[in-house]
């Protein structure tokens, strides 16, 4: 019989709402210190999500929004990396400032999941500083040691909606993926799972509701709470209110 013994989480979106208030803000921010006139709108954002990576994402928005845009400098992967760590700069110090929670029982579930004895990994495409000042600055210090493997960023050439992050961190924990369960959020990072055979859970929001998930095993709303239920948009819950070990345990 296979049982549980892992769950890999996706970072952004699916820990905290980042996108829209936390990196949005943060690469318009980078290009105002660049002396750039560039602004990303909440809605222009949720078209460059298609695109994972803030590097690849600033060359996709090159390429298709702001064609007639000349950069200051004739290396144009080394003008990005710059800019991109500009935009890392002022993204952690958002987050140092608090700017975004958790989302709903995330903080709930990974008590419950370490109490249960479960293993914890991270599979983002977002750069590991930003992972480390989201978990500091929400869950504490220590949460870093709760995971045994952070998978982020560039580790792997190939980001979501290649699976090699998620391949990565299972490789890493020396699981197969039928022991495991992802959580994701938006359409590029269950593509990724599931080309990894992990089943998902996915959270959606406001940029992902309208994605296609129909590779996920259950579509929620939120993790819900013992007092706050979540909505279940496709899958079955078995009967459960709120993610916990033992619903966790059904979806296997
Ligand atoms: C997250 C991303 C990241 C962030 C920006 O996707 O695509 O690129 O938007 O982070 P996922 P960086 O949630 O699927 O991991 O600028 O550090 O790349
Ligand atoms: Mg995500």
């Amino acid at each position: 019989m296979t049982t549980l013994q892992a769950l890999i989480f996706d970072v952004d979106g699916t820990l905290a709402d980042t996108e829209r208030d936390g990196h949005r803000v943060a690469f318009n921010m980078a290009f105002a210190e660049s002396g750039l006139d560039w602004e990303w709108s909440e809605a222009l954002y949720g078209k460059l999500l298609a695109v994972t990576g803030g590097k690849e994402r600033i060359r996709h928005y090159l390429d298709n929004y702001n064609t007639d845009a000349t950069l200051p400098s004739d290396d144009e992967a080394d003008y990005i990396a710059e800019l991109h760590k500009t935009k890392t700069k002022h993204y952690t110090q958002l987050l140092e400032q608090g700017a975004i929670p958790l989302r709903t029982g995330v903080r709930r579930l990974l008590d419950e999941v370490r109490q249960a004895g479960l293993r914890l990994a991270i599979a983002t495409t977002t750069t590991p500083v930003n992972v480390e000042a989201l978990l500091t600055h929400t869950l504490g210090a220590e949460s870093m040691d709760w995971f045994e493997v952070i998978a982020a960023g560039d580790i792997v050439p190939a980001k979501k909606p290649a699976p090699d992050i998620y391949d990565y961190a299972l490789e890493k924990m020396g699981l197969p993926a039928d022991q495991c369960l992802a959580f994701e959020d938006s359409l590029n990072g269950i593509l990724s799972s599931s080309a990894a055979n992990l089943k998902t859970i996915v959270t959606v929001n406001g940029y992902t509701k309208e994605d296609d998930f129909s590779q996920a095993t259950l579509v929620l709303d939120n993790l819900g709470e013992p007092d706050k239920a979540f909505n279940v948009l496709a899958g079955d819950a078995a009967g459960a209110s709120f993610v916990n070990v033992e619903l966790l345990k059904t979806l296997i």
